[in-house]
């Protein structure tokens, strides 16, 4: 069993870990005791990112998608956190030295209208989406060989690095729309936006009944990540681009580090 001083050192590890671009081993099998115990980890992680400087913009859902699920051996879907840091600006680079070992998802993203009232317990929360966009998100477990069980990734926040969006459409209904995402242009994965539970709309619902469990830092305006449609690739260097049909398309360049030329 674990208390609130070991969750909070587990927490501090996964932050050191991030800072660091140092993956660490996966925790002892009973070091987290259970789903609870892992979303109280993450929250430690979050706040100490908020310690730092960083402001909450939304939340993201993992493991929406049967290729997902397959593809790290998890089969419940999850929440995590994100944050502006996290957030890229559509067609800027990214550096590919702040990851680890990192992979890039086609994804779509709802945004919380600005006049929602979440505290509302009538409201459904798929109400509340008034605007959706085309996404990718980079992920980077700050586990050794993206290797984890269930509460190990909860903690490390859902392995949530960075992810860009797209331009804003009126909500529309999205179930059966082509996904593909490309590295400078060369396919790297194909979808479709069913395969995100039947419809990423029905991410919204899971979210609401999550959020009666837990405590959801979510607030009008902020974003959702609805979970990939496809199983993540590697990043590499290039231009990447997903594409949502009818919804348009979102661009970041990942860019290896320079070396400092050392002056003689
Ligand atoms: C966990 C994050 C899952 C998604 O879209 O399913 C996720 C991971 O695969 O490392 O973001
Ligand atoms: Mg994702």
């Amino acid at each position: 069993m674990s208390g609130e001083g070991d969750l909070r050192l587990l927490a501090d590890r996964l932050a050191d870990a991030a800072a660091s671009c140092e993956a660490v081993l996966q925790s002892a099998p009973d070091a987290i005791a259970n789903v609870a115990a892992a979303y109280r980890v993450q929250h430690h992680v979050v706040d100490r990112r908020i310690a730092e400087g960083d402001r909450l913009v939304g939340l993201k859902l993992g493991f929406t998608s049967r290729a997902k699920m397959q593809q790290m051996d998890v089969d419940s879907v999850i929440f995590g956190q994100l944050t502006d840091a996290m957030r890229i600006p559509e067609g800027d680079d990214v550096q590919l030295s702040r990851f680890i070992h990192p992979r890039v998802e086609p994804e779509v993203a709802f945004r919380i209208a600005a006049d929602a009232d979440l505290d509302d317990s009538r409201l459904q929360w798929v109400d509340a989406v008034d605007a959706v966009a085309p996404a990718l998100e980079i992920i980077d477990s700050r586990y050794r060989d993206f290797q984890f069980s269930l509460e190990d990734v909860i903690a490390d926040n859902t392995s949530a690095s960075a992810f860009a969006i797209g331009s804003w459409s009126p909500l529309a209904r999205l179930s059966n729309r082509a996904v593909r995402m490309r590295i400078d242009g060369r396919t790297k994965a194909a979808g479709s936006t069913s395969a995100i539970l039947g419809d990423p709309l029905r991410g919204m619902s899971w979210l609401k009944s999550a959020a009666a469990q837990h405590r959801l830092p979510l607030a009008p305006g902020d974003v959702i990540l609805a979970g990939a449609a496809t199983a993540a690739v590697p990043l590499v260097a290039g231009v990447v681009t997903v594409d949502v049909a009818d919804l348009g398309s979102v661009t970041v360049r990942a860019v290896p580090t320079e070396k400092t030329l050392e002056q003689s």
